[in-house]
């Protein structure tokens, strides 16, 4: 007999993503939760029939849902039809199946992407809808707000106790180093890594190196997740977030300091900076007992020593 049997089930959609694996690796760890996944190949999360067959037979205690298309500053803008239509659908069909099956517990991950883009600073969950989106990432955070609307509308005709958190930036081991499409923070890891191996003088980043973001390691996250799946039940949405912000420009210094690089960092200004600031305000949840234990140094130690021991292009520089 199973040693989890008798613990409450948990489905985590998106265990392969930077969020979901963090959050499944907690889960586990903490021994009370019985932690259920499927790969993509498994169970497409967008397949509406096939995610209701899914929960009908598993039929979870509570859901996680991590499973989302997500991308850096130019994949988001340069592909809205996907990350409105694919987050869309899996977030649609996650929820509507899971409550369909009699889930009565679900918590949606959303992203500092859905305030406004000139939201006073720290954001507080009350931004929410208070202004004009950031341009580059409006299609995703379209998304992203209407999963929280949903997960209330859940609440409200049902009494489904359904929550949304939002995390800020996040970062961590198993990340997305692509080129083009990663975030800003694996990116630089890999570009001033492959700088160092081959001796080049210089490090060319996007934008002016002004804008400034809040970073979380995927780890910090995931210890709030369980949290929240403890001890908060309310239609309010909750950030999440280390509380502290620096500029891409201190960022870039920081991963050079890091990684022992002695290049330069050059400007590429043709690229575009995104929103100016989301530094969010997490006091609501540092209420509940969390607070960020990795610093940022550390965490950038910590996910690049993933990238060496797993990722193909920090020996390969021709990989995408
Ligand atoms: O992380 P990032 O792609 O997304 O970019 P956002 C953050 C900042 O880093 C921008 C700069 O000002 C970029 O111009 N940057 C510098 C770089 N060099 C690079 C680089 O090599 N790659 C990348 N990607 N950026 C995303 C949203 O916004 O944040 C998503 O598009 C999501 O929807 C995510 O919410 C958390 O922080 O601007």
């Amino acid at each position: 007999m199973s040693m989890v049997q008798g613990l409450p089930k948990v489905f985590v959609a998106g265990h392969r993503g930077l969020a979901g694996g963090g959050i499944a690796r907690a889960l586990e760890r903490s021994g009370r939760w019985q932690v259920l996944v499927r790969s993509r190949q498994e169970l497409d999360l967008r397949d509406e029939p096939a995610v209701r067959a899914f929960f009908a037979a598993e039929r979870p205690d509570v859901v996680v849902l991590a499973a989302a298309k997500v991308g850096g500053i130019h994949a988001n803008s340069t592909q809205p039809v996907d990350f409105l239509l694919e987050n869309l659908r899996i977030q649609n069909s996650v929820i509507a199946s899971a409550h369909a099956a009699g889930v009565n517990r679900l918590l949606f991950l959303g992203s500092s992407c859905i305030y406004p883009k000139f939201a006073p600073q720290p954001i507080k969950e009350e931004s929410l809808l208070d202004g004009h989106l950031e341009p580059t990432n409006d299609a995703y955070a379209i998304a992203k707000i209407a999963g929280i609307k949903l997960c209330q509308a859940y609440r409200r005709q049902y009494g489904a106790r359904y929550i949304a958190a939002m995390p800020t930036n996040l970062y961590g081991p198993g990340d997305n180093y692509h080129l083009q499409d990663s975030h800003v923070l694996p990116a630089l890891i890999r570009k001033i890594h492959t700088a160092k191996m081959l001796g080049h003088s210089s490090v060319l980043v996007w934008g002016s190196g002004t804008p400034r973001r809040e970073f979380l390691h995927c780890d910090d996250l995931a210890e709030a997740c369980l949290v929240l799946l403890d001890c908060y039940d309310s239609e309010e949405i909750i950030n999440v977030g280390s509380g502290t912000d620096l500029t891409i420009r201190e960022l870039a210094e920081t991963i050079r300091r890091v990684l022992g690089y002695e290049g330069e960092l050059a400007w590429d200004t043709s690229k575009p900076d995104g929103t100016p600031r989301k530094l969010m305000d997490s006091s609501r949840i540092e209420a509940l007992g969390w607070k960020p234990r990795i610093s940022l140094e550390e965490g950038i130690a910590d996910a690049y020593r993933w990238f060496v021991e797993h990722h193909p292009a920090a020996h390969d520089p021709s990989v995408p």
